[in-house]
């Protein structure tokens, strides 16, 4: 028997501007939990930045998945985060197949937009291929524009619990029993999370304070604490909650320093609150 829990974590590495591995990593770890990563590709940057390199290492996936298999490892929770191309939406659904294990979870952030609009690097036929993988998950994490693009429901910032509620069935229509939609707010000073559950048919949301900015990588923070959460044993509202706070904890502690950068939350300065708090 292994006391410490394992994800594997497949994204990508971006060398500088805080996200996805380099967030899911060490969150990850200090929530006392092993994690084992697939990265999808290496870039210089996040795609914020102009001009960023990405090297696809969609020929890497199937590799390191078949020499696991043969050395008969497992992994309590996989975790998909930005995957780099259309092409590796295969590789990813076939791993789901491999590794899912009794008593484990599928979990896919279907990281491939913000504010309304598609990143960069993706074309307008990436969504429907996203879904895909949405489809064989147990818990999507998506925001509301990443909402829109999977089920071709319009994309409001004008928010009530009617549209809210009908986003939600409409991904858990794609296949995940439960979906959680990020960036929920129903009020000008609070913003959370409202979470589905279609087999119970049960909603819950968790609020907490709107703050003054908006940073990226929060999506990959909050992401990588809910599943460490989740791993962990919480349920599925506590490990939304605490993704939640830490997200906000981070936040507050970026807005403290007068020369945050814009590319990057000061998690590492909140990981003493989460350590406290998986305590
Ligand atoms: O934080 C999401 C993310 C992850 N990875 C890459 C990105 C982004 C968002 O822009 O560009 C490479």
């Amino acid at each position: 028997m292994r006391f410490l829990k394992r994800i594997v974590s497949i994204q990508d590495v971006s060398c500088l501007g805080k996200c996805s591995l380099t967030v899911a990593l060490p969150i990850i770890s200090a929530m006392g939990v092993e994690c084992s990563i697939v990265p999808t590709a290496v870039l210089s940057t996040h795609t914020m930045f102009s001009g960023f390199t990405c090297k696809d290492l969609t020929d890497q996936i199937e590799p390191i998945a078949a020499h696991w298999k043969e050395s008969g490892l497992g992994f309590d929770a996989v975790y998909t985060g930005y995957l780099a191309s259309a092409e590796q939406i295969d590789y990813v659904c076939a791993f789901f197949d491999a590794f899912r294990q009794e008593g484990g979870m599928v979990v896919v952030d279907p990281v491939m937009a913000d504010n309304g609009k598609l990143y960069p690097a993706f074309g307008p036929d990436f969504p429907a291929q996203m879904a895909r993988v949405c489809a064989k998950a147990d818990l999507i994490l998506p925001n509301l524009t990443e909402a829109s693009l999977l089920t071709g429901l319009p994309y409001r910032t004008e928010q009530d619990e009617g549209y809210i509620k009908e986003l939600l069935q409409a991904l858990a229509a794609l296949g995940p029993r439960y979906v959680a939609l990020t960036g929920v707010s129903f009020e000008p000073d609070k913003l959370g999370v409202m979470y589905y559950d279609k087999v119970t048919g049960q909603y819950g949301s968790y609020f907490t304070q709107r703050l003054p900015a908006s940073f990226h990588g929060t999506g990959d923070i909050f992401a990588s604490t809910c599943v460490g959460g989740l791993t962990r044993g919480l349920p599925l509202g506590d490990a939304l909650a605490l993704a939640a706070d830490y997200t906000v904890e981070s936040i507050l502690l970026t807005l403290e320093s007068p020369d945050a950068n814009w590319y990057g939350v000061e998690f590492e300065r909140a990981i003493p609150y989460l350590v406290q708090r998986m305590n």
